[in-house]
């Protein structure tokens, strides 16, 4: 907060947070440039932010997405979530997003070079969707969360806090308004807090599946899994009580980098 912002556009502000704009499944997609959209309010990158190097999700060389180590032991975010399924969550599930993600893009590159079926462009392109999306939420999930007591918990600070509270009347009435959104996905999906980048309002939003749902250009701070698989192992059908002891998790240091990010310029 120091040096006149530098202006950019909101694509190379994703990458400057490590969203590559690969990130986004459209763009990551698109085979020949599309027509450029009316553009928004410029957004600012603060000179010296730099990509979070626990949200590298892309290997330029190999050209791949990878998946990050989760940043703290599986058994670190008991007794809220077990080690169980902090390990099947990441080593299994967001493991095969990134292994469909690349799989997908794979396929249409062939499909490109006359090597492929183009009749199943219309079913690659979902499958990008589908988990290029799941990719970049778990990716995101894990730095939304931290041990309790060490980074995780506690009410939101700072100017997230402020925005907080204009938005939703309280950080009580946002907390019950989170839940309620979250432990009502109809399905497996999430519960997002997010920027309206058009508006810089915060919404809340459900997302069904991994991506279904979703505003066109929001801009993550929070976000809760609630497919079965998150939970299900300590909480068995009780998703509400899971969502209840996410609180206790949320690392609103991290969730309030993404917000000041989200709403610079
Ligand atoms: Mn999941």
């Amino acid at each position: 907060m120091n040096d006149s912002p530098r202006t950019v556009d909101r694509r190379e502000a994703l990458s400057a947070i490590g969203l590559a704009a690969a990130a986004i499944p459209a763009l990551a997609v698109a085979q020949q440039p599309a027509p450029q959209p009316a553009k928004g309010p410029p957004i600012a990158v603060i000179p010296g932010n730099t990509a979070p190097a626990e949200l590298k999700v892309f290997d330029e060389a190999s050209g791949q997405f990878v998946l990050p180590a989760l940043p703290y032991a599986f058994d670190s975010l008991e007794p809220h979530i077990d080690a169980k399924t902090m390990e099947i969550h990441h080593d299994k599930h967001h493991a095969a997003y990134v292994a469909g993600l690349n799989k997908a893009l794979g396929e249409l590159a062939r499909i490109r070079a006359a090597a492929g079926d183009s009749s199943l462009v219309k079913y690659w392109a979902n499958q990008v969707s589908f988990h290029g999306a799941g990719h970049i939420n778990h990716s995101l999930f894990w730095q939304m969360m931290a041990p309790p007591g060490k980074g995780g918990g506690g009410p939101p600070r700072g100017a997230l806090a402020d925005a907080i509270n204009k938005a939703f009347g309280s950080y009580e009435q946002f907390m019950a308004q989170f839940k309620t959104t979250a432990t009502s996905v109809e399905g497996g999906g999430w519960g997002w807090l997010v920027v309206e980048p058009w508006s810089r309002q915060l919404l809340l939003i459900q997302g069904e599946k991994q991506q279904d749902l979703m505003v066109t250009g929001c801009l993550p701070v929070l976000g809760i899994d609630v497919w079965e698989h998150a939970y299900y192992l300590k909480y068995q059908n009780k998703r509400a009580d899971y969502v209840n002891a996410f609180p206790n998790l949320i690392n609103w240091e991290f969730c309030g980098k993404l917000y000041d990010r989200a709403v610079a310029r």
